[in-house]
């Protein structure tokens, strides 16, 4: 059995819109209100795939949820249509797309019985995500029905959990046992705590996890004040290599002193406050990149193209590409439509470390399978959506009308 690392991007959803629904996460409320591209939006997370497949890498997809979400809002607002403003756009969000939100992941090489383990997350600290948990749950339950996975409920609320955002995995290979590194919130200097310790002490639990090779540790308050709503905004670790803000965690030097105990080859790549400020890491999303070892074994980051345009992090980038770390290659992509709602190439993704065997191929994509989904988009999705426009019983439809032709093409009309 060969365990690779699959990335599965969350398909960028017709409905997607700037509305401003995230307080804490600084470029989402600083763009509401703007006219959104959901055309473009997708397509840009299709030439991401494209180019991370080009890379060599495995591709997965996850398909937009049902948006609206009528059931969730009829719920809440006797007229759905004449519902507040702020609770339609949360019934229409698109925020599935940030499919690292989706699920905490262990790998099969870190689990008691030796399955893979999905816990979907709960979502529960922002209204607009609260609803994804059912239908992403259905997703994983779907592509991940082989007896090798076990896929668990969330954690009940009021214990916030935005799944692998929070979570890093090091290993020496993906079939060696890894630590895991569950990250937490306690302040927030103003801004919500999304991730709460007793929700990573149940994911470890439910996942069976060895408690002598999972850590649970502390965000820094100065991370998530600066906007660093998620850990993976200021931090990112791929089988050694722990790439991460001098700013990110509350006291970093006692996690890095636990990580050399357990795992002495690791290299720890810290960015230093002097040279990247916070501000400037959490504005180019330095940090929200794709940290991926690439066939060759050279390990690659793929970073926004915002990373080129922040002076510190370009003059940073090229240091460290010209010295003798573990990260030799840059790669940038556009996915400025999903960085306009804080959302970043990481977020885009959830990683899975498993046998590509075992997973249902309407999940896995190849170029082919990537050029018929295009197709799709641009024929079927908005090409924009002004936030008034969200009233509009004709783009709920439209809106309707454009998933449920994705799900055909992509012989997943169970989803609908
Ligand atoms: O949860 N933005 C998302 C961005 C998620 C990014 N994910 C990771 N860091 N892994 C969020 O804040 C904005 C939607 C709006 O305002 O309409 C939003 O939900």
């Amino acid at each position: 059995m060969a365990l690779v690392e699959i990335n599965f991007d969350g398909i960028v959803g017709p409905s997607h819109n700037y509305a401003g629904l995230s307080p804490g996460n600084l470029a989402a409320s600083a763009n509401a209100g703007q006219v959104s591209h959901p055309r473009a939006a997708a397509l840009e997370g299709i030439a991401k795939m494209r180019a991370n497949l080009a890379l060599g890498l495995t591709q997965g997809i996850l398909p937009p949820h049902r948006r609206p979400d009528r059931a969730w809002l009829a719920t809440l607002a006797a007229d759905p249509e004449k519902a507040d403003p702020w609770l339609r756009a949360a019934a229409l969000s698109a925020s599935p797309m940030w499919a690292a939100n989706a699920a905490t992941i262990s790998p099969a090489s870190d689990t008691a019985d030796g399955r893979c383990h999905l816990t979907v997350a709960n979502l529960q600290t922002m209204p607009h995500r609260s609803h994804e948990w059912p239908e992403t749950l259905a997703q994983l339950r779907l592509a991940f029905a082989h007896p090798a996975f076990a896929v668990h409920r969330a954690i009940p609320p009021p214990f916030g959990d935005e799944g692998a955002a929070n979570h890093m995995r090091l290993a020496p290979s993906h079939d060696a046992p890894g630590v895991e590194i569950f990250v937490h919130g306690v302040a927030g200097g103003g801004h919500p705590v999304r991730q709460h310790l007793e929700a990573g002490r149940a994911v470890a639990r439910a996942h069976g996890l060895d408690p002598a090779r999972t850590l649970h540790v502390a965000q820094s308050e100065a991370a998530i004040a600066a906007g660093a709503f998620h850990n993976d905004v200021v931090a990112v670790a791929d089988r050694l290599t722990l790439f991460a803000h001098e700013q990110a965690f509350a006291d970093p030097h006692a996690l890095y002193a636990e990580l050399r105990a357990l795992l002495p080859e690791i290299a720890i790549v810290e960015v230093p406050a002097a040279a990247v400020p916070l501000a400037d890491a959490i504005r180019s999303y330095l940090f929200n990149a794709q940290l991926v070892t690439l066939p060759t074994g050279e390990q690659a980051l793929i970073l926004p193209a915002e990373a080129r345009e922040t002076p510190s992090v370009w003059r940073w980038l090229e240091g460290m590409v010209a010295g003798n770390g573990p990260i030799r290659r840059i790669e940038l992509v556009d996915v400025r439509q999903s960085m306009r709602n804080g959302g970043g190439p990481a977020c885009l993704r959830l990683r899975v470390v498993c046998d590509p065997a075992t997973v249902d191929p309407r999940f896995l994509v190849d170029a082919g399978r990537l050029d018929r989904i295009a197709a799709v988009i641009d024929r079927a999705w908005p090409d924009s959506i002004d936030p008034d426009m969200l009233a509009s019983p004709d783009l709920w439809v439209s809106i309707e009308r454009a998933r449920a032709t994705l799900l055909a093409e992509l012989d997943l009309t169970a989803l609908i």
